[in-house]
């Protein structure tokens, strides 16, 4: 391959939520997540920007299924914004699950957006939280930068990897997900759907080596 993909100054690298209860042994493990981890140092060299995204939710946080007496991780209830999956307890606030995987090495990283901190609202999208309403930030930092071009990556793949991409798309951004770098959940067909929404919204997919050739 040759070339195909030159990484300029309008493009920038967000790197979804690889943090160790992603990773297997985790609270919330995405099967193979660590695999990831040298893929993302290597493509992280092709970029000047990147943005990591750390999920980073208090003790207690009403996406925690044991917040809800009687419910079960997995399950879905119904919260003041809308339907909402449940999940074990997990990236708890400053605990060790919480923390980026440790082979990690994107030291030039920019910028690192918590989310999930509100204990009322999840956040799986690193742009707008789970009521859709409620902002990080983020998409106004990248236009004040000037970085209109986003490639994706990280865990999980159908969920904050999917709910990212979608609203980068939404917010007007170039967007791009770089497959093999992504692992995902897969709960009742996620992947599948995740990758035909994606594809159906005008979201280009590449593969690593396609940047890595340059
Ligand atoms: C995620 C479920 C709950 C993710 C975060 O990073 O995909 N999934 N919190
Ligand atoms: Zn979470």
């Amino acid at each position: 391959m040759s070339g195909k993909l030159a990484i300029g100054q309008d493009d920038v690298l967000l790197v979804i939520d690889v943090q160790n209860d992603f990773c297997p042994g985790g609270a919330l493990a995405v099967q193979h997540g660590n695999e990831i981890v040298p893929i993302l140092n290597s493509v992280g060299q092709h970029f000047a920007d990147v943005v990591l995204t750390q999920d980073w939710h208090p003790p207690g946080h009403s996406s925690f299924a044991s917040s809800h007496p009687g419910r079960k991780p997995f399950e879905t209830i119904d919260l003041a914004y809308g339907p909402q999956t449940l999940w074990p307890d997990h990236c708890v606030q400053a605990s060790s699950g919480a923390q980026f995987h440790c082979g990690l090495a994107i030291p030039h990283a920019c910028l690192v957006i918590r989310k999930g901190l509100h204990s009322g609202i999840d956040s799986y999208s690193a742009f707008r939280e789970n009521d859709r309403e409620t902002t990080t930030g983020l998409a106004g930092y990248l236009r004040e930068r000037g970085l209109t071009r986003i490639f994706i990556a990280g865990l999980a793949y159908d969920f904050c990897v999917r709910y990212s991409a979608e609203d980068a798309l939404a917010a007007g951004f170039d967007v791009t997900v770089i497959e093999d770098a992504c692992r995902g959940l897969d709960i009742e067909g996620s992947m599948a759907q995740t990758h035909e929404r994606l594809a159906a919204l005008g979201c280009t997919s590449i593969i690593s080596a396609e940047i890595l050739a340059d």
